[in-house]
């Protein structure tokens, strides 16, 4: 076993396989009579309970005229930007502070925000009891999703030790596997750092296949005193190594080491994959010690494909440009970017139910970038495209998502995907994403 991640290795490649995943959605919500957004919401950066203890803190929300606790996460980020997990090999266990900074995040579920009220509805007993209160707002533009009551109280436990709250995203370390009311996901047990089974569970005795197998490579176009080469499935080993099990949501932490001579470049790649009741995300962090553009040639990215069970194909709706044919560097030359389109999304319809793949563009990296192109699946090993891509050649699946990263300058890059998930067949997915936040402090008396 590997301590000793992000050491100063050529380039360091965080999370392997995924490529992309999404910005914000604009929503187009009709207006909303009870309080409530269907997504977790995660509270990070410069909050008023920046400095705080993380035990102490504590949500909850007015819902018919009465006050209930709501479940609350928090977890810390260490320097280096890991998430600190407790379970499984100690890797990052005890590696920040307990209190609340400003790359810590803490997570609420959208469903559980409450009615809005006023500085009255809260009991004084309470004001004069918790430390310090804030009324917390959630809404986008003119749409309200509801409020919550965070406090932060004089002594504390992590409140979930108390069992009062069970998770809603259960992990099975023995089966490799995650389960919610919604879904099971199943890591692919050869290589746990690629995207694994995926079932949606309509009744708790039944279960549909939605995805059942992905792929991965990182292509290099090297300058001609370099062989090309791609970095496939193969060319790499991974496991489960830590994992954390909270009310809200699991992270699972898979270590990926490079086999063979690709050894020699002593990478340790770490993939935090974040699971929540409805919807998980596989980031890809891609840290480049020097300058991939002087290095890397157009065409050089990053590939994904995902294939679905026999039969079981589904209609897509995306505002992905298909994979073009002509060469990687004329595309290169065109300039057109990531920055230009806020958001990239796949969305799959059955009849049982659909799910949103959303790409996340890394922020820096979006005007430098060509925009994500979609693979599909009669372009997986045929002519022209392999003409101008020879990785396509032994690459297949069902769908596949492709992101030029040739321009891409020094510095560690957030890439990722985002899978939501539900059983409704015409799920908008619509207020994904694009929840503002407004925090009020209360005074005390
Ligand atoms: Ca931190
Ligand atoms: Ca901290």
């Amino acid at each position: 076993m590997s301590n000793n991640r992000k050491m100063s290795p050529i380039f360091t490649i965080g999370l392997l396989f995924s490529v992309l995943f999404g910005i914000a959605i604009p929503s187009a919500s009709l207006g909303v009579a009870k309080p409530g957004y269907p997504y977790p919401i995660i509270l990070k950066g410069r909050l008023p309970i920046v400095r705080e203890k993380v035990t102490r803190i504590r949500a909850f929300s007015f819902i018919d005229k009465a006050w209930k606790q709501i479940p609350l996460q928090i977890d810390e980020v260490n320097e280096i930007g890991d998430y600190v997990l407790e379970g499984g090999l100690p890797f990052t266990k005890d590696t920040d502070d307990g209190i609340f900074d400003l790359n810590d995040e803490l997570v609420i579920r959208g469903q559980d925000l409450g009615d809005p009220f006023t500085q009255a509805d809260i009991p004084s007993a309470w004001k004069a009891k918790f430390t310090k209160l804030w009324k917390v707002l959630f809404f986008n533009g003119t749409i309200s999703y509801g409020e919550v009551l965070i406090v932060s109280t004089p002594t504390g436990h992590r409140f979930w030790n108390d069992a009062s709250f069970k998770s809603l995203v259960a992990f099975n370390r023995t089966a490799e596997e995650v389960v919610t009311p919604l879904y099971r996901y199943e890591f692919k047990h050869s290589n746990p750092v690629l995207l694994g089974e995926v079932c949606l569970k309509p009744k708790m005795d039944k279960e549909f296949l939605i995805l059942s197998k992905s792929s991965f490579q990182m292509i290099f176009n090297l300058p001609w005193w370099m062989p090309n080469f791609s970095l496939e499935d193969q060319d790499f080993k991974s496991s489960i190594e830590s994992w954390q099990v909270g009310p809200i949501r699991t992270i699972i932490a898979v270590g990926v080491k490079f086999k063979a001579f690709l050894s020699l470049f002593n990478l340790h790649m770490f993939s935090e994959l974040v699971f929540y009741e409805n919807m998980f995300q596989i980031p890809t962090v891609i840290e480049f010690a020097y300058d991939p553009s002087k290095y890397l040639k157009p065409g050089s990215g990053l590939a994904y494909s995902i294939t679905f069970p026999p039969g079981k194909e589904w209609s897509i709706d995306t505002n992905l440009k298909d994979l073009p044919e002509t060469p990687p560097e004329q595309i290169l030359e065109k300039m057109e970017t990531a920055a230009q389109i806020p958001i990239f999304y796949a969305v799959g319809r059955r009849p049982e139910g659909s799910f949103q793949v959303k790409v996340r563009v890394d922020e820096r990296a979006r005007s430098v970038v060509p925009p994500p192109f979609l693979i599909r699946k009669f372009m997986f090993g045929k002519e022209p495209w392999t003409l101008t891509r020879n990785w396509l050649q032994a690459f297949s699946g069902d769908l596949g998502l492709f992101l030029d990263i040739a321009n891409v300058r020094k510095g560690t890059y957030n890439f990722g995907l985002d899978l939501l998930l539900s059983l409704k067949p015409d799920e908008s997915f619509q207020d994904y994403g694009l929840v503002q936040i407004e925090w009020n402090h209360i005074p005390k008396l």
